[in-house]
């Protein structure tokens, strides 16, 4: 169902022009027509595993060799990967915004760094990076399988180390119950505060904090933009909706 009624699209228009701070907080959907499984949904499946079951710090804890099989499939996949038409016109968007002298800010779910693979710039990263590792030990940060392959048990001692310390590393991610870094829910914040426009992006819009986002603009009398596939818990927050594709949408409604 794709929905792109002409009236609201010329509405959608004025009100981007008008606006003078526009934010985006992007999901998993932008990236599923790079390739990318999303987390919820038919593709939220690896191996027999649950995706929301394994980004976890307990999964980590109980076999972080299983975890860090999962984090090293995904970024195969996505290093095999190339950013689409809705990453490429949200980095169009940045650039016209910060010609026209408007604040712009993306705000990510995504660990994939496909923005940035799309030249967007200042992207913050709400749950991490895939490409960064982290220390469990001294929290020090630092730069396949096949999807049926056997189980590779790999000792601890034997997986990713800290060059510092010697602990075992793991994803620099954010996972289920914990929190996200103080100044990345800063940037967040102040990208929120007093935002005219909002787009949110394929997202399910489940996940805490991110998922308050488009209320907390709507509270502030901001507008808010959802391009999705299906509705979500927010639609109903939401002035305007684009129903399809991003990869569609995005350069039909920002063009
Ligand atoms: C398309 C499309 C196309 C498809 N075009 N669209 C308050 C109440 C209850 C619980 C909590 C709460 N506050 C915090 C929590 C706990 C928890 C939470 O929110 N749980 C809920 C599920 C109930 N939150 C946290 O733990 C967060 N921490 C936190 O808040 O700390 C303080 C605190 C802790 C504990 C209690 C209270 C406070 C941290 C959340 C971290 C999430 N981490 C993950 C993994 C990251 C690493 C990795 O990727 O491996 O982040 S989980 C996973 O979900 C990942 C994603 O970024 C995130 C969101 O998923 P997203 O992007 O929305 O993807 P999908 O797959 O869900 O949806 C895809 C969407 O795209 C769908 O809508 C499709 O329709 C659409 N789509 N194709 C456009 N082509
Ligand atoms: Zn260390």
């Amino acid at each position: 169902r794709c929905s792109f009624a002409g009236s609201q699209l010329e509405e959608f228009t004025s009100v981007l022009e008008a606006a003078h701070k526009v934010t985006v907080l992007s999901g998993a959907g932008i990236s599923a027509e790079s390739g990318i499984p999303t987390f919820r949904g038919a593709g939220g499946l690896w191996r027999n595993f649950d995706a929301t079951e394994l980004a976890t710090p307990y999964a980590f804890a109980a076999n972080p060799s299983l975890v860090w099989e999962f984090y090293h499939y995904r970024r195969c996949i996505v290093a095999a990967a190339a950013p689409n038409a809705g990453h490429y016109a949200l980095e169009a968007l940045q650039r016209k915004c910060e010609q026209q002298g408007k604040l712009f800010t993306l705000l990510t779910q995504n660990i994939d760094g496909l923005h940035a693979k799309a030249g967007s710039s200042n992207v913050v990263e709400l749950h991490g990076s895939m490409w960064r590792t982290r220390c469990c030990h001294c929290n020090n940060i630092q730069g396949a399988p096949e999807p049926m392959a056997k189980e590779a048990n790999i000792p601890s001692m034997q997986l990713p180390r800290c060059k510092l310390c010697n602990g075992l590393l793991r994803p620099h991610v954010v996972w289920f119950g914990e929190c996200l870094e103080v100044e990345t829910m800063e940037c967040a914040h102040n990208a929120l505060e007093d935002c005219d426009l909002l787009l949110v992006i394929g997202t399910s819009a489940v996940v805490q904090p991110a998922a308050g986002f488009a209320p907390l603009v709507k509270a502030h009398g901001g507008a808010v933009a959802e391009f999705n596939t299906e509705d979500t818990p927010i639609s109903d927050n939401c002035r305007f909706k684009f129903h399809g594709p991003a990869a569609v949408m995005l350069p039909a409604a920002l063009g």
